[in-house]
């Protein structure tokens, strides 16, 4: 065979080469879609993960490309030997892999603190211009949160008139904050407000060790400019300010976005829906929003309720409008209207694929180029909504989203689904699978739920922990990723956690991911859980994995440890607590600096996949264990799901150890036998 043959064979082959469905993803409905889009010959990000190898030395950290006389490749000797890796393995600038993997890493810090923090900055222009009354759409709707938050702000809530402290004016409030909040982004002098939002010991932990944030922008540009050719050359310098940037997006940027949402939305409180994508409805306009920030989907949530929109619906012959949300837009719209769940990040050309989709609309992170080239393969429509955030194909239509005219544009975007309804042209296949779910936890629904509100606090919680029904916390969040099966670990991780009376607090992916499964349901709890959880979840009312919201509503989790150790027996700073974090199928930048400002706010915090650091065992090594030593918290990387929650758990043990705590457990823990012996 000649050599030109041979390539042209080899490629066809490779073209060929598609995923098997099954290893693929554990979701019967995902599965069903694979098979058919590769009936259709329509690819999709599975099929693609087996075509394309991973770069081994890039996923391990120590490819440096932030010149142009690299990439330099540090890859790491079957030899390797601490004591003289410095001086023998080395980048044309002499750059160490501990720096190249070092840098790296902050540069994917900077990426999602950026991320999460410019869906911040978009959230605080608009609550600014519903406190100036410059639009008609947004207004301020959860006053409770707003004078909740206004202290932190630096915001007064009271006035003094006639030497008597009186409330002052809410409009003039909202205005104070949207000022102070749009501040926090670039202020020249001080600190991050928020920061004293933490433990007093943590703050002053982060103090004493010089990564208080000084504004949100400020630290992620210094990211950049430290980790530019010849800059920083220490990777423990560098993690500082990795660290002061992890912050500002944990307690800054995101926090800031999960408040102003909340008072201009509306604070999340319990209630059902459904997930997978079997929320579809053949015989409705199936319009899917997909994206982050909830500024576009809130407003076309409230136009596609209007009567006329529906009747309008009705004259091209669909029964109604079906809204439902892919990525994190779902668990925002989930968490405040009980819009259904249509899939995870990995779902989103499958949601597609069913051909019902009559029009998908995006606005920002987590999609996929390919959802146009299936979107063209179908009747859908694909709608990209913001200036940043635009597609190269021709069949995408841009409908640019502005808070000035919110509602019009809303609507343009729901009558474009209306109208292409009558346009389905192939098969419709919607796979059967929904899971019926409870969702819209946040910090204020557990105080009230695990504390009443004649308490009005954290200590039923507390009191769970201490007397060992409930072992410890779970924060499973993050990705879907396609070089690991779908939702497997996810899954797995939960389980696990639950059955060793560990309750869950769940956002992202993962949280649609146990919402599939079922997870979210307080019914679950028996079925799942250990005894201890299970009697607290059917005594409350509660599943026993809380879905807390969307990825920047980590910021929630944050602060639930935050009430746990101000509600008192449980130490003094969230490092104390019997607490765990975990990512199982971490993909985004966004992952890693949820990961690091769970890590230096003291969280224990495991990582599933892999994690670009492996290339580098020194820097590793500082990650995953002197880290402890500063902050309490520390990065570790376990790719087996049990394995993963049981290291969690071996964690949140030692925790209950170090409060004196471990002994009510292990009397909670005993059999039948051991009680009938007690009472005899
Ligand atoms: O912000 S969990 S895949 S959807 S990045 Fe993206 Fe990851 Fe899903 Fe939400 Ni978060």
């Amino acid at each position: 065979m000649s050599e030109e043959k041979k390539v042209v064979k080899k490629a066809v082959e490779k073209a060929e080469k598609v995923a098997d469905p099954v290893a693929a993803t554990i979701d019967p409905a995902s599965q069903q879609m694979i098979r058919r889009a590769q009936e259709l010959k329509i690819d999709t990000c599975f099929d693609r993960a087996v075509k394309m190898k991973p770069c081994n030395i890039g996923a391990t950290g120590i490819c440096c490309k932030n010149c142009g006389m690299g990439p330099c490749r540090l890859t790491l000797p079957k030899d390797y030997d601490e004591a003289t890796d410095i001086q023998t393995r080395k980048g044309i600038c002499g750059a160490s892999a501990n720096t190249v993997a070092a840098r790296n890493f902050i540069r994917m810090i900077a990426g999602g603190a950026a991320a999460h923090s410019d869906h911040g900055r978009c959230v605080a222009e608009v609550f600014l211009s519903a406190a100036r009354k410059e639009t008609d759409a947004y207004q301020i709707k959860d006053t409770r949160k707003l004078l909740e938050i206004a202290p932190a702000l630096d915001v007064a809530t009271t006035v003094e008139v006639d030497g008597k402290q009186v409330d002052r004016d809410i409009d003039e409030i909202a205005l104070e904050v949207g000022e102070k909040a749009i501040e926090e982004w670039g202020k020249p002098h001080g600190e991050l407000l928020y920061a004293k939002r933490a433990p007093k010991a943590r703050y002053e932990l982060w103090k004493k060790l010089g990564v208080v944030p000084r504004n949100i922008d400020r630290e992620i540009v210094e990211i950049m400019h430290r980790t530019h050719i010849g800059v920083d050359q220490d990777y423990k310098n560098l993690m500082k300010q990795g660290t002061r940037a992890a912050i500002a997006d944990g307690w800054g940027g995101s926090m800031l976005a999960t408040d102003l949402q909340d008072v201009l939305f509306g604070t999340p409180y319990p209630l059902t829906s459904e997930a997978n994508l079997g929320v579809l409805r053949e015989d409705h306009v199936n319009l899917v929003i997909h994206g982050h920030e909830p500024i576009l989907s809130e407003m076309i949530v409230v136009v596609a309720q209007r009567p006329e929109i529906v009747e309008y619906a009705k004259s091209k012959g669909a029964k109604g409008i079906q809204l439902s949300g892919i990525c994190c837009t779902a668990n925002e719209i989930l968490q405040r209207h009980g819009v259904p769940l249509c899939g995870t990040f990995l779902q989103q050309e499958l949601a597609i694929i069913t051909g019902a989709v009559d029009a998908m609309v995006v606005d920002i992170q987590c999609i996929f180029q390919n959802v146009a080239n299936v979107a063209n393969c179908f009747h859908t429509k694909l709608i990209t909504t913001h200036p940043i955030a635009r597609m190269e194909q021709d069949n995408v239509v841009h409908i640019e989203f502005d808070e000035h005219h919110a509602l019009e544009d809303a609507e343009k975007i729901v009558r474009l689904a209306i109208d292409n309804f009558q346009n389905r042209r192939s098969e419709v296949m919607i796979p059967k699978q929904k899971s019926p779910i409870v969702a819209g936890f946040g910090v204020e629904s557990v105080e009230y739920h695990l504390g009443g509100t004649f308490r009005g606090s954290y200590y039923t919680l507390n009191d769970n922990i201490i007397n060992g029904r409930i072992r410890g916390i779970g924060g499973v969040v993050g990705c879907n990723n396609a070089r690991t099966r779908h939702n497997e670990g996810h899954i797995q991780v939960v389980k696990e956690l639950i059955k060793n009376d560990v309750i869950v607090l769940t956002t992202g992916c993962n949280a649609i991911a146990c919402a599939m499964e079922g997870l979210l349901t307080p019914e679950s709890a028996k079925v799942y859980c250990g005894p201890g959880l299970a009697e607290v979840c059917e005594t409350v009312g509660i599943p026993p994995v809380l879905h807390v919201g969307s990825c920047v509503d980590n910021s929630r989790i944050l602060l639930a440890a935050t009430e746990v150790v101000k509600a008192g027996g449980l130490g003094n700073d969230i490092s104390d607590v019997p607490v765990a974090g975990s990512a199982p199928e971490w993909m985004s930048e966004k992952a890693i600096s949820i990961g690091h400002y769970f890590v230096v706010s003291g969280v224990y915090t495991v990582f599933g996949v892999n994690l670009p650091v492996t290339g580098a065992p020194k820097f590793q090594r500082y990650l995953f264990e002197e880290f402890e030593k500063m902050y309490g918290g520390m990065w570790d990387l376990e790719v087996d799901p049990i394995a993963h929650a049981q290291k969690m758990i071996a964690h949140i043990d030692k925790k209950r150890k170090a409060l004196g705590i471990d002994k009510a457990r292990e009397r909670v823990l005993m059999d039948m036998a051991d009680r009938q012996r007690l009472e005899a």
